[in-house]
């Protein structure tokens, strides 16, 4: 009779939550995957993606042998090749591209597929290879950058509030985030606090399924949340609610700040953000009486070209109410600034100082001075923004393009080899959640299928093949574990044994007790780093591109915003037919009246489009958007949607702060489809 294992791992994926899970093992196969009950953020329970993550496994789809290219870019057409030969020719392609032109000409494209330490984004895996070549330094600002800025110049970190202490929190903001879709975990602290009589606000243009189960939803314009912020702070003072002391010992530029928050009576405030005088009234009177108040705001806020400032305003709050001085208080945004910063990237094997080319602009970034694009655990052609500008950018024929991936993505059509890469349970890795304060381990559970290699193990090979000396090239993976647990004083065995450990932190944690890592040591009102970086010197409203463009000057009459799918993580599992069909195929959310003036009908399929392209979708009438917004969830693939998703219509355009995306911040229409352009009915 065969016995069955248990082995402890980690979900890989970009998502706050960072589950520990068990995969049971029988004869060498993963024969079950279920969330870890032991540990204590996670709880037990994974999520309707990853509960099908075994079918993704073992799915007919995967990519299990190198591919060498034989058809136009494009097209998809390959042939199997050995790994030998694979591995061979691509050393010496980037020899002979070093050698012509310069490390540099290589753009190492590293996305979020997975946020391993040893395997991905959160250890810059691959990193030391490409440093020991010289090529450029990729700059991964796809996802929290604007955010993360905006929170550091006054924090001095985007670390916050540990969001277990949701649990004591009476006052709950959900403030651009649909937790129940994209980090599910935090729900069960949220109804702890419920159960102590906390009252729970979400403020999203959309009504999500997690405003649905809020107590209260303020349905804001897009782009306009730091004066909602102002606002608020405008009653706390009217209500002479300010933690005059904490103010007085804990902040500085509060003068400066007072009279930002003065500009901003609630009736303008009302004008800007659409929402009714009362209840912005109504929610600012319980801000400034309700102790701990903690704000939820995670990255769907900062996809605007205001969105840096809109995090920089409501990290402010706290700094007002006094919040950080209580558990259960302050602002959540990510606790990353907390996690070690994995292996050293060894930045001093640089045979000399590289240009940095940026993750959000590759259709911009991809000129000739590129001759060579490595993608790994990115899928840019289904992620980063102005889709057709990529695609031409890809087609390039002097443009060698590699990709390691897991699927046959549209990125993949374009490359000239793909390298089959290992999933999860394939692989060792340590990962920490940017939504919890754990460490969780990952031990590998089978043997890779076919051919596949982890990240490390590929690029162990390549410099071998390509004759590199440098012995921190070849560490193992073990090693780059241990060296990411040292720097938070945790043992691999610990991590290990029990799948998880907690950063060394008080519990409950409170974050500043001891003062703000910034230049002042305070939390800064007025920041000297933001002026020095061409920012305004106070924290304040900028409105994004669709908030601040006249009706008028409009090229098109609908905000479109682009958020998470339930059904899928980014573009992982939009291959995945039972997933697919429940996210009910590409859709656009178009609200009655729009969809009325437009001839459009519930179910109908549409294009929607703007001056950059256009895709097709399914029209769902819904009251949940506003007139003016409309929302289409990111993640489906392109060849699997009629050739494009909403990217193909999002700018190549920076956020206010780290160049970040704009997702959520572009001008479009919806117009019917004719009887002839219908697409494919969903499988
Ligand atoms: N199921 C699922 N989970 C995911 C992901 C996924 O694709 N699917 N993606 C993962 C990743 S990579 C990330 S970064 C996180 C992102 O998780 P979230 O931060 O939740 O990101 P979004 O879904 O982009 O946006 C969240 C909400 O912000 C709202 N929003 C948009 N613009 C504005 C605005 O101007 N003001 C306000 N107040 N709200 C606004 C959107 O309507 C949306 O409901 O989730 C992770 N979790
Ligand atoms: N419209 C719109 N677009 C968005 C967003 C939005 O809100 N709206 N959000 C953005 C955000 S927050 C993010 S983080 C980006 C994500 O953008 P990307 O970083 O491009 O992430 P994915 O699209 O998930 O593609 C990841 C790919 O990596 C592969 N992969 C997974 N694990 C591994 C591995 O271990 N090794 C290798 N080699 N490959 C692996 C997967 O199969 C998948 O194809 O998308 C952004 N795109
Ligand atoms: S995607 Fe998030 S909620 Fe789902 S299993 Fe992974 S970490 Fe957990
Ligand atoms: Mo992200």
């Amino acid at each position: 009779m065969s016995t069955s294992l248990p082995v402890l791992g980690a979900c890989p994926l970009d998502c706050p939550d960072t589950c520990s899970w068990v995969v049971t093992v029988r004869d060498g196969e993963a024969v079950g995957l279920r969330g870890n009950r032991d540990h204590p953020y996670t709880r037990g329970a994974l999520c309707v993606k990853v509960n099908r993550y075994l079918e993704q496994v073992r799915s007919a789809d995967r990519v299990l042998h190198p591919l060498k290219r034989v058809g136009p870019k494009g097209s998809g057409r390959f042939e199997r090749i050995s790994l030998d030969q694979a591995l061979s020719e691509i050393a010496a392609k980037l020899t002979s591209i070093v050698e012509e032109h310069g490390g540099e000409a290589i753009w190492p494209y590293q996305g979020t597929g997975t946020l391993g330490y040893v395997q991905g984004e959160s250890g810059q895996a691959g990193r030391r290879f490409w440093n020991a070549l010289g090529a450029s330094r990729h700059d991964l600002n796809i996802c929290a950058r604007a955010g993360n800025d905006g929170l550091r110049y006054v924090n001095g970190t985007p670390g916050g509030m540990d969001p277990e202490t949701f649990a004591l929190s009476r006052l709950i903001l959900l403030w651009g985030t649909n937790t129940l879709t994209s980090g599910h975990h935090l729900w069960k602290f949220v109804q702890d606090a419920r159960a102590a009589g906390a009252y729970v606000v979400a403020i999203d243009p959309i009504r999500t399924r997690t405003a649905d189960q809020a107590d209260e939803h303020l349905p804001i314009r897009p782009g306009t949340d730091a004066a909602l912020a102002l606002g608020l702070l405008h009653v706390v003072l009217e209500e002479g609610a300010e933690d005059r002391a904490y103010i007085e010992e804990h902040t500085t530029g509060w003068d400066e700040f007072e009279a930002e928050i003065r500009r901003h009576p609630p009736a303008l405030v009302a004008e800007i953000t659409g929402l009714p005088e009362e209840r912005i009234r109504a929610l600012g009177v319980r801000l400034a009486h309700t102790r701990p108040t903690g704000i939820r705001a995670t990255m769907g806020i900062q996809r605007h070209a205001g969105g840096g400032a809109a995090m920089r305003v409501i990290a402010c709050i706290p700094g007002v109410t006094g919040d950080w001085r209580h558990p259960g208080g302050g602002v959540a945004y990510s606790t990353s600034g907390y996690a070690p910063t994995g292996p050293d990237p060894r930045d001093d094997l640089l045979p000399h100082p590289v240009r940095t080319l940026t993750m959000t602009r590759l259709a911009d970034g991809l000129d000739e001075s590129v001759k060579c694009l490595w993608v790994y655990a990115a899928n840019p052609l289904g992620s980063t923004s102005d889709q057709n500008r990529i695609r031409a950018a890809l087609a390039r024929e002097d443009l060698f393009t590699v990709v390691m991936e897991q699927f046959p993505t549209d990125t993949v059509d374009y490359a000239d080899y793909v390298l089959p890469a290992t999933m999860q349970i394939e692989h060792l890795d340590v990962h920490h959640g940017y939504g919890h304060m754990y460490m969780v381990w990952n031990e590998p559970a089978v043997e890779p299928p076919g051919e596949c290699l982890s990240t490390t193990e590929t690029f162990r090979r390549l410099a071998r093949k390509m004759g590199l000396t440098e012995p921190s090239l070849y560490d193992s993976d073990l090693d780059l574990a241990e060296q990411t647990l040292a720097q938070v004083g945790i043992s691999v065995e610990e991590c290990r044994k029990q799948g998880w450990a907690r950063l060394r932190v008080a519990d409950p944690f409170v974050p500043f007790a001891e003062g703000f890592p910034t230049p002042s040591g305070r939390l800064e009102f007025v920041s000297a780093k933001a002026e020095a970086a061409g920012l305004p010197r106070v924290a304040g409203y900028v409105p994004s591109f669709t908030a601040r463009t006249a009706p008028a000057d409009r090229p098109h009459p609908l905000v479109m915003i682009t958020p998470a799918a339930h059904t899928f993580l980014n573009t992982q599992f939009a291959n995945n037919p039972e997933l697919r069909k429940r996210s009910k195929g590409p859709r656009v959310m178009v609200n009655p009246a729009d969809a009325a003036s437009r001839g459009l009908v519930d179910g109908q399929a549409a294009r929607v489009f703007n001056g950059n392209g256009e895709f097709r979708a399914y029209v769902e009438v819904s009251d949940r958007v506003a007139q003016g917004v409309v929302a289409a969830p990111k993640g489906h693939w392109p060849k699997l949607s009629a050739g494009a998703n909403p990217n193909a219509l999002v700018d190549e355009r920076d956020a206010d702060m780290g160049r970040g995306p704009v997702y959520h911040d572009n001008f479009v229409d919806v117009a019917p489809l004719s009887s002839e352009e219908q697409f494919e009915p969903l499988v």
